[in-house]
């Protein structure tokens, strides 16, 4: 057999284990958001394939320092990130683990088995195809499914250590006190003897974050807006995305930004047998994004049931990565 057929020659990508998203939450989840008092919408519809690829072209921004700043600390620290993991863990990665940290850490830690846990099925499928041809020695699980679930993950509980890996600061989206109780399912997840890597974006200057969300191109104008272009494809809304603007700020007291969609005029838009008026300058709050310092952030995890016992931070200080052991 020629050497470059061979990955042809392996194993099918292995399937999708378990598929555990309700077909349905989506306009549910909808409804109910633009029926409250504050309308909000949950940031995880964001990422449908048009999302996704704005989220990507956010990621590459100048002013959107996160993702170069945690890929440039998972870099600088690799060696001792890997050593906390520990080498021939099961990693468990919340989203779906395409990117080059992941694949750092996948190198790293040479893991028994590797579980990526994503919402989006497109995602999973291919982030599983491409590292199934990078690391061809990998066991990968891919789970698709709302990691904000308790969920089941396709191992055996004695297999081995559990390392749950959760970069991007993908838990800002979260208030604390939501994140208190992820933290705790989580805790939960990785059993005793379990650790988790948490990718944490740290409070700083207001006027650096407000950039990093009010980018000059205006992607995450696009990314935002695509929220209701969304509703409109999937759950055929009639929103007008004429009349409604990208707003992002950054709320000190509650140490986060907010992004919102502000209606521009009275309107009111129409969702199946619903309706939703909006007077002039009503919001939809469609995202959270916390900031915590290093500090702020371990006493939070140490409420949940973990010690934090690392925090590798990028140069500049702008975000963190915490390892996390279970208490
Ligand atoms: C993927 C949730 C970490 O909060 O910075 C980027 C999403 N929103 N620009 C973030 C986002 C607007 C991002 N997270």
């Amino acid at each position: 057999m020629a050497r470059n057929d061979r990955h042809r020659q392996q194993a099918p990508l292995r399937k999708i284990l378990q598929s555990v998203v309700p077909a349905d939450s989506f306009r549910e989840d909808v409804i109910a958001g633009l029926s409250q008092r504050q309308k909000a919408l949950p940031p995880k519809y964001f990422y449908d394939a048009k999302g996704s690829r704005l989220f990507e072209a956010i990621c590459r921004l100048p002013e959107y320092y996160p993702t170069r700043s945690e890929l440039a600390l998972t870099r600088a620290h690799i060696a001792a990130i890997g050593r906390f993991a520990g080498r021939g863990s099961i990693l468990i990665e919340y989203g779906s683990g395409e990117s080059l940290k992941s694949r750092l850490l996948i190198r790293a830690v040479r893991p028994a088995v590797y579980v990526p846990v994503d919402i989006s099925q497109d995602a999973l499928r291919g982030a599983a195809a491409r590292l199934e041809r990078e690391f061809p020695w990998l066991d990968i699980r891919a789970v698709h499914g709302d990691f904000s679930q308790p969920l089941k993950i396709p191992v055996p509980g004695r297999a081995g250590r559990r390392v749950v890996y959760f970069p991007g600061s993908t838990i800002g989206n979260l208030t604390p006190g939501e994140a208190h109780a992820f933290l705790r399912m989580t805790r939960a997840q990785v059993g005793a003897g379990g650790a988790m890597l948490v990718g944490v974006d740290l409070k700083k200057d207001a006027n650096v974050l407000h950039a990093a969300y009010n980018d000059a191109r205006g992607v995450t104008a696009q990314f935002n807006l695509n929220l209701l272009a969304r509703i409109n494809r999937e759950l055929g809304a009639d929103f007008d995305l004429r009349a409604f603007r990208h707003y992002a700020f950054y709320n000190a007291p509650l140490g986060r930004i907010e992004m919102h969609l502000v209606s521009l005029k009275a309107q009111r838009v129409k969702l199946g047998r619903h309706r939703f008026a909006f007077d002039a300058g009503e919001s939809i709050h469609s995202e959270n994004s916390c900031k915590y310092s290093a500090p702020e952030f371990q006493a939070l995890a140490g409420r949940a049931g973990f010690r934090g016992a690392k925090v590798w931070l990028d140069r500049r200080g702008l975000f963190s990565l915490h390892g996390l052991l279970a208490a």
